[in-house]
């Protein structure tokens, strides 16, 4: 399968849905798979028309995890030299938000991936996982780490430990996910979703992400001064002067991203 269909790219309006697609392999995350996902991703990022994205998966899986396939001979050098870890940084770092519509298994970088967008929607079909004990490593990319913040110490140390998955219905309510829909519902609740956060004005979109994300990855003290001067930088922008003067006005606010 060439680059270009392993992931589909559906444009609704501010709104791009991204689909994994790789469904013969449960979208397992190879690296010409992580690597268009995140061409993607950047194209999304950098193209003003485009406010939210959506990622989601083609077939049974959200993804299954990365390619264990192509990783099984590897190296500490190969692992090391190619540094696929790193790429995935830039799958984190989109500035605009990102919906994971999980549709079936989110497993290892699968459940990495899921746990690298900014909100959550599960199929009831959806399920969690660390698995990597199973095959002899441990999560690589973020596992230990955002699923011990998100679900805590405890929970995520016996998953993590175990490899045992868990249910959308168990992930909602420890947390790691935003709500749990029927399967047929699912790419329409995240599409309803993301059209609300379209039609915020983007800068301050854009400047809460950041602010909420500091809270999860620095100090306390850090993220304060982050959401401090990210509120002050928004009184620089159009879209604070007319929210507030339509406010006043009794009006809807006509926001123009600048
Ligand atoms: N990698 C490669 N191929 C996979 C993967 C995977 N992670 N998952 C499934 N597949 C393939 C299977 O090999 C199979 O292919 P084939 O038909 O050619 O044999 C096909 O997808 C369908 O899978 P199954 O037949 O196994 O389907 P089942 O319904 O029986 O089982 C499971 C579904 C339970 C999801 C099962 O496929 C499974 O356990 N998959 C592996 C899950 C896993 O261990 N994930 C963690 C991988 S390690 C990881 O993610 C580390 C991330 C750190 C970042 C790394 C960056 C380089």
């Amino acid at each position: 399968m060439s680059d270009e269909t392993l992931v589909l790219s559906t444009i609704e309006g501010p709104v791009a849905i991204l689909t994994l697609n790789r469904p013969q392999a449960l979208n397992a995350l190879s690296p010409a798979l992580i690597d268009a996902l995140i061409r993607h991703l950047e194209h999304c990022d950098n193209d003003d028309t485009i406010r939210v994205i959506i990622i989601t998966g083609a077939g049974r899986a959200f993804a299954a995890g990365a390619d264990i396939k192509a990783m099984a001979d590897a190296t500490p050098i190969d692992m090391l030299t190619t540094d696929m870890i790193a790429r995935w940084a830039r799958i984190a770092a989109v500035r605009k938000p990102v919906i994971a519509a999980v549709n079936g298994f989110a497993l290892g970088g699968g459940c990495e991936l899921a746990m690298m967008c900014d909100i959550i929607l599960a199929s009831e079909t959806a399920q969690f996982g660390q698995p990597e004990i199973n095959i002899g490593i441990i999560p690589g990319a973020g596992g230990t780490q955002r699923l011990t913040r998100a679900i805590g110490p405890y929970r995520a140390m016996e998953m993590v430990l175990t490899g045992a998955t868990i249910s959308a219905q168990e992930a909602y309510a420890y947390g790691l996910v935003n709500r749990v829909c029927p399967p047929d519902s699912l790419l329409d609740e995240a599409r309803r979703l993301a059209q609300t956060i379209a039609a915020k004005p983007p800068l301050a979109v854009r400047l809460a992400k950041e602010a909420v994300r500091a809270a999860a990855e620095t100090t306390v003290r850090e993220g304060l001064a982050i959401e401090l001067r990210n509120f002050y930088l928004l009184f620089a922008s159009a879209d604070q002067k007319e929210g507030m003067r339509a406010f006043i006005e009794k009006r809807t606010a006509n926001f123009s991203g600048r």
